[in-house]
């Protein structure tokens, strides 16, 4: 059994954070394993998504080695007489969810390799995923008797509609890059490698960005999936009027006048 210092290192080692010019980089670093996600890991993910939103304006996500995640570290998982997944999820995987989706500022996901399980469904929680073109996404939960957790079955059918949801966990079948971009599962497949430059240059394009205003855009795209279209009207109008009183959008107008670039401050 770990201490609490022991597992502390482990997680430290495990999750790299590194922050300049307003982009945190957060690398998965148990190559090894295929980044799959220990308690440790899964904590200092945690802590690094929250550093993340307090000192940068976009957040970069990537793996270490050849793969992107393979989702639960499953010697971790082999202990069943005390397992607990609904303890696991709410506890564990739910918060690292909602710190991707609910962040303040734009998370990037960069694929570098297989995704699997929740790992796979970590990466399609961030706003804008980017995958290597070797990489793949597999819904691997039907692989050991489970079924798709860490958001897989809310944002599944709503990226990819029911019949290549249904497929994707029913048949645990690996879908390639392309594949994924083309059905928009992701946002776009680059070639190996140029995967790290993309990544970069999207970042810190992002962290340049009117960040106050990509918050509210974040906001009210992920409030659609709930809302009818009276209640969303509702909402843009509120959250335009937020936008509208940021010194960003002065400032965009004020450039698009003057016929240069906007030098945006992220409030
Ligand atoms: C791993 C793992 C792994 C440990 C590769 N664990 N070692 C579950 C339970 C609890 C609570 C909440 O939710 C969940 C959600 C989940 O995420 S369940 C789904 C868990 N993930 C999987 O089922 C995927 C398992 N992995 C694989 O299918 C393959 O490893 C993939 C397709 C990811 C990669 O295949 P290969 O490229 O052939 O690599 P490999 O299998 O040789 O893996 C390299 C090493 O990584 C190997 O270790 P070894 O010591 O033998 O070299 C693997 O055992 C290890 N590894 N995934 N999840």
């Amino acid at each position: 059994m770990q201490d609490g210092a022991e597992a502390d290192r482990e997680g430290e080692e495990s999750i790299l954070y590194a922050c300049s010019d307003g982009l945190a980089r957060i690398t998965l670093n148990r190559p090894e394993k295929m980044n799959s996600l220990t308690a440790p890991m899964r904590a200092a993910l945690a802590e690094a998504l929250d550093r993340g939103a307090a000192e940068a304006r976009a957040i970069l996500l990537t793996g270490a080695g050849r793969g992107f995640c393979a989702g639960q570290d499953l010697g971790d998982a082999s202990d069943f007489e005390n397992l607990d997944l609904d303890r696991t999820l709410r506890e564990e995987y739910e918060p690292l969810l909602t710190r991707i989706t609910e962040a303040p500022v734009p998370v990037i996901c960069a694929v570098n390799g297989v995704a699997a399980g929740a790992g796979a469904n970590i990466a399609l929680a961030a706003d804008i995923v980017i995958a290597a073109r070797s990489a793949r996404f597999i819904e691997a939960f039907a692989r050991i008797g489970l079924i798709p957790d860490a958001g897989g079955t809310y944002w599944l059918p709503r990226l990819v509609g029911k019949a290549r949801a249904m497929g994707m966990c029913l048949l645990a079948e690996p879908v390639t890059a392309a594949q994924a971009a083309e059905w928009g599962l992701i946002w776009d497949v680059v070639e190996d490698d140029a995967l790290e430059a993309r990544a970069e240059a999207l970042g810190r394009r992002l962290a340049e960005g009117p960040t106050l205003a990509l918050r509210l855009a974040k906001q009210a795209l992920l409030a659609s999936a709930a809302n009818d279209l009276e209640t969303q009207l509702g909402l843009e109008a509120r959250l335009q009027g937020e936008a509208g009183r940021s010194r960003d959008f002065m400032e965009g107008v004020t450039a698009f006048l003057e016929k240069r670039a906007p030098r945006f401050e992220g409030r």
